[in-house]
């Protein structure tokens, strides 16, 4: 009989027989390719010398060798053969490339430089409006066309082929300086009859300024919102016109989400851990400005009964997850560490004690520390920054590997990055648009489409082809 191959059929036997959960060898496996020893197996409890099997013609045994030869050979195949497509596969490499600005550990592997994924469904990416102005905001509308709020003081319909239909005008002076302006707009649960919209904006303020809500019926035929009034300011003001946030996102209970950013100055940034600044948070409010039934805080002396959640940077981007009904954000962080969670109520999301990023001179940020009992871990985090703005849950079925995938406008990453979410976690990254070269701004779903807005004022619509 001639000796054994270390191979058969491609299959390489000691490693099969190492990985083998049934076999426990009893020879050393870098010997087993030269068959210079006489190999001997346990398999259930039943010990088997190879030559001897081969010898005596121990059939039953030379069976079952094959079989699992054979079974592992498919296996690998199978293995090879989703490593190589170039499908919607986590076993692309990570889309990052570039080296992050620290050493820091992810809390857990899911949370950072994820497989990358490539969308499989033909799709079209169409500019269908150009040169807006300054935009913060493209929304939905509640009839199937967009808004477009446009920083310097008003908003613009679009239809939904990017074809401006009316200029919005009426707001309350807004302070269009630095990050400051009009911001976003949210249409009230009941639009279709009441007409209300609540917008959120860089307000001056005694002798600063700060983010205020403020809502108003529009009026489209007259071209501007009537009846206004505001309903929110995040106290205290502050001599920064940086990180205002904000997003607006209505709940399933008609209460509004405001997002808060801490102004990014040293004052003002230990304000997010503070529950009497709203500073660095996210509120919950009436359509009143009234806190929420159910807010976390309502009974806590000293803390304002607005808030949600707290210990956040700069969360510019809202939506509620399809599937869960949850609300997830997206939030600058400093030089690394830009993040997605997801928001419960009363919970702590660490700025700027915890963070995965550094200070943009070098520094760490307070004692450099990325974990602490008691507070939230990003779902995700991107180091380096890809600046995630607006964001949104693809909604529909045309492009079936995008059902309930997160997609970020991503500002100095200029790109609209894709996130397949499984079980709350991140399992796999794409970007998409890179070849525009823009600085992604907000990005909503309609009809089946992702309609992506950029700093320039360009409305891109991206469909299945
Ligand atoms: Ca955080």
């Amino acid at each position: 009989m001639k000796p054994l191959q270390n191979k058969i059929g491609g299959t390489d036997i000691g490693k099969l027989l190492r990985n083998c959960p049934y076999f426990e060898s009893m020879i050393a496996a870098k010997k087993f390719g030269r068959l210079r020893i006489s190999p001997k197996f346990q398999f259930s409890g039943k010990i088997f010398d190879i030559n001897s099997a081969m010898q005596t013609k121990n059939i039953t045994f030379l069976l079952v060798l094959l079989t699992l030869i054979y079974g592992a050979s498919c296996a690998s195949q199978e293995t090879n053969s989703v490593a190589h497509n170039n499908g919607d596969s986590t076993h692309l490499p990570p889309v990052e490339t570039k080296s992050p600005n620290s050493d820091y550990k992810p809390a857990f592997p899911e949370q950072t430089r994820i497989g990358g994924v490539k969308t499989t469904t033909p799709y079209k990416v169409e500019k269908i409006a150009g040169s807006l102005g300054a935009p913060f905001g493209i929304v939905t509308m509640p009839d199937g066309r967009l808004m477009v709020t446009l920083k310097s003081g008003y908003m613009e319909i679009h239809d939904a082929d990017g074809k401006l239909v009316k200029k919005i005008a009426g707001f309350p002076d807004v302070l269009f300086e630095g990050q400051g302006g009009l911001l976003d707009v949210a249409f009230d649960p009941n639009f279709g009859s009441n007409k209300m919209i609540y917008w959120s904006y860089a307000e001056k303020y005694q002798d600063g300024s700060l983010t205020a809500v403020a809502k108003g019926q529009l009026n489209e035929a007259a071209g501007k919102v009537e009846n206004v009034s505001v309903i929110f300011r995040a106290t205290p003001p502050t001599n920064s016109t940086l990180q205002y946030g904000s997003r607006l996102q209505f709940d399933k209970d008609g209460n509004l989400f405001v997002s808060v950013g801490e102004k990014s100055i040293t004052s003002a940034r230990v304000q997010a851990q503070d529950l009497n600044s709203y500073l660095g948070k996210i509120v919950k409010i009436t359509t009143d400005g009234k806190p929420a039934a159910g807010n976390p805080f309502l009974n806590q002396a000293g803390a304002k009964p607005e808030i949600f959640s707290y210990g956040h940077r700069n969360p510019d981007g809202l939506d509620i997850n399809p599937e869960t009904g949850e609300l997830w954000e997206a939030e600058f962080g400093p030089r690394g560490g830009d993040e997605i969670n997801l928001i419960h109520a009363g919970k702590n999301y660490g700025w700027p004690v915890i963070t995965y990023g550094i200070e943009y001179s070098g520094e760490k940020v307070g004692e450099g520390i990325q974990q602490k009992a008691g507070m939230e871990q990003p779902v995700y985090y991107w180091d380096p920054v890809i600046s995630p703005c607006g964001i949104c849950f693809y909604k529909g079925d045309a492009i079936p590997e995008w059902k309930n995938n997160l997609f970020v406008a991503a500002l100095s990453g200029k790109h609209v990055d894709r996130l397949v979410i499984k079980d709350n976690k991140v399992v796999g990254e794409e970007r998409l648009l890179t070849d525009k070269d823009q600085r992604f701004r907000d990005v909503t779903y309609l009809n089946n489409m992702l309609y992506a807005i950029t700093d320039g004022g360009d409305i891109y619509r991206i469909s299945k082809k």
